[in-house]
């Protein structure tokens, strides 16, 4: 059975330079992370590795989902529990006839049309957003908002991660329109006490129903 956590933290040392990514990762699952996603954009594929090994053991001890973002073979070198690819990342059936069956792969989207395309490609559950405004990510679309997040998932049958701008605030209001889980960097990553952020979120998210 896939583990398809309902609390993603992305790990980022961009949006902030004090903890490295397996340290993140210690303190999101301290918190009551469930899912972790390795999200590196630059550097050696080297490095990618190391940090993604280091990760996997964290995750691992802990019985906690590993997602490595867009990098196929870094997740195949790892050992990671799945990826998560975007519209212009690696193709989803092309990353599932190298990771198998049993691995998970998550889709990004920005519409329904991408979400419905993941969907139809073999996604295990698929991301959507940005649903607040952010700045995690310098190409991210204009922020939907919660009505169109629950026109698309009345539309499709995977389950739908929310990201971009989540908060404990407002993660209950995106749990409320159906969203599996969410997705999160900035309000984790960048907070003073990222355990204690991700504590907030996981009561945010249990208590929406
Ligand atoms: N995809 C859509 S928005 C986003 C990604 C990776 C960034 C989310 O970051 P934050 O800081 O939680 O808004
Ligand atoms: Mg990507």
């Amino acid at each position: 059975m896939k583990k398809i956590g309902k609390i993603h933290i992305l790990t980022d040392v961009v949006v902030q330079t004090r903890f490295s990514h397996a340290e993140l990762a210690r303190r999101a699952i301290a918190g009551g992370a469930d899912t972790i996603q390795f999200r590196q954009k630059t550097g050696s594929t080297r490095a990618m590795i190391e940090a993604g090994c280091e990760i996997r053991e964290v995750c691992r001890n802990a019985g906690v989902t590993f997602l490595v973002n867009d990098r196929v073979d870094v997740a195949l070198a790892c050992e990671a529990d799945g990826v998560h690819l975007g519209q212009d990342d690696f193709p989803i059936p092309m990353a599932r006839a190298l990771l198998g069956r049993d691995r998970i792969i998550g889709g990004s989207g920005g519409s329904l049309e991408e979400i419905l395309k993941c969907q139809e490609e073999g996604a295990d559950y698929a991301g959507f957003g940005p649903v607040y405004p952010t700045s995690s990510k310098s190409d991210a679309g204009p922020a939907s908002g919660i009505e169109p997040l629950k026109g698309l998932i009345s539309r499709v049958s995977i389950p739908i991660v929310a990201i971009g701008g989540i908060t404990p605030d407002n993660a209950g209001d995106v749990m409320k329109a159906g969203a599996w889980g969410v997705a999160v960097i900035s309000a984790v990553c960048c907070r003073e006490n990222p355990e204690e952020a991700v504590r907030e979120l996981v009561r945010a998210v249990f208590s929406s129903g």
